[in-house]
């Protein structure tokens, strides 16, 4: 599908504080399982395989495209291909999730080279040959991605992860200081390869106190945005809605907030600042009306905001409704 002329740099104005008439869209997680193109090819492929094979990595990434007219494109991959590449057995097992089989001992975490990301090097330069609009990159945030390695996987209250933070912080922050590094590497690797922006998650903040989230998120991310200096950058965080102003005072071009926090509300308090969000990803599963008019009025108050852009406040459920996606779409257009 190609999009029309100025039309494709809608995100990009947006990220440049530019953008004129309807906002930019894209979801987090669309090139996931609630699209049936996604599954067939996941039938084909172990989810490792799709991210390791470049030419796979492109199919997945354009498939939403196949039905949706989003305006960008976010690179398919996972925030777990660092620890991956530290060699802890990454495994992705039907039903469960992501799983480490191999013990986490911080001080025998190798040193990573960045030619085992080659074929996330490969696969960018693929999208982009094929691509007529923006493509993101994207890294976990360095505790969230953290609390997966301790976890061993996905901690349903992370209880390992809070041992060692308060436990072990100085082993937490050798863990933080590694992942960073290699985190601000590799976002690297990804804006040479050819993405025009990139987004940090940070899905695990929600579980911090505010002392924690101090300590242990938010310094890391400073770091990264600073290392990046400049780069078209958003900071998404589960858990915003709290911290807002230390997320804003992170300096980077952005912030993608969750459902929780008053969008509106924040652009009133940070008139420079890029917004994203912030759609509770279960209004998907409503009636059509419904979705109608949740968009309408957050349109209402953001539309011809020019550094705003349209997402949902966190990744699209793989049960989420086609028709939930198009109600939202059809809405967005309704209002060119
Ligand atoms: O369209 C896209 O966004 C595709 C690229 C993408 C992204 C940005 C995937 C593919 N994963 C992610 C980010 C990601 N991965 C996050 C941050 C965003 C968020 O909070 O949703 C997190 C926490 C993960 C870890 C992860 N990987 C999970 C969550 C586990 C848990 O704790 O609940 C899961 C299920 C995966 C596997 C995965 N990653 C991506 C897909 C499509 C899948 C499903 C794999 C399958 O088909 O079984």
């Amino acid at each position: 599908m190609i999009a029309k002329g100025m039309d494709r740099k809608r995100l990009l104005n947006s990220l440049e504080s530019k953008n004129r008439g309807r906002p930019p869209v894209w979801i987090m997680r669309q090139a996931g399982r609630y699209l049936p193109e996604y599954q067939e090819i996941r039938k084909k492929h172990p989810f490792l395989e799709m991210c390791h094979k470049p030419d796979v990595a492109c199919e997945v990434t354009l498939t939403p495209f196949k039905r949706f007219d989003f305006d960008a494109a976010i690179l398919f991959s996972d925030i777990l291909m660092i620890p991956e590449a530290y060699g802890l057995g990454l495994s992705f097992e039907e039903g469960v999730g992501p799983k480490f089989s191999k013990e986490l001992i911080v001080e025998k975490l190798p040193e990573i080279s960045l030619k085992q990301f080659d074929f996330i090097d490969e696969a960018i330069h693929r999208i982009k040959e094929k691509l007529d609009r923006p493509l993101l990159g994207f890294a976990g945030a360095p505790f969230t991605v953290a609390s997966y390695m301790i976890e061993g996987g996905s901690g349903k209250f992370d209880i390992k992860t809070k041992k060692m933070l308060f436990g072990d912080p100085k082993g937490m922050h050798r863990l933080l200081e590694k992942l960073t590094e290699d985190t601000i590497a590799y976002l690297k690797l990804q804006q040479k390869a050819g993405c025009d922006a990139l987004q940090i998650f940070e899905s695990s903040l929600f579980t911090l106190g505010p002392n924690e989230a101090k300590e242990f998120s938010f310094p890391y991310i400073k770091r990264i945005v600073e290392a990046l200096d400049g780069a078209p950058l958003l900071i998404y965080a589960k858990g915003s809605a709290r911290y807002v102003d230390e997320l804003a005072a992170l300096g980077a071009r952005g912030l993608s907030l969750d459902w929780q926090c008053n969008l509106p509300e924040v652009r009133r308090r940070y008139p420079e600042l890029v917004l994203q969000g912030n759609l509770d990803p279960t209004l998907l599963f409503a009636p059509k009306e419904r979705i109608q008019r949740e968009v309408n009025a957050l349109l209402d108050q953001m539309n011809g905001d020019p550094s705003y852009i349209l997402n949902l406040g966190h990744g699209i459920l793989p049960t989420t409704p086609l028709a939930g996606v198009e109600a939202l779409m059809e809405t967005l257009q309704c209002r060119s």
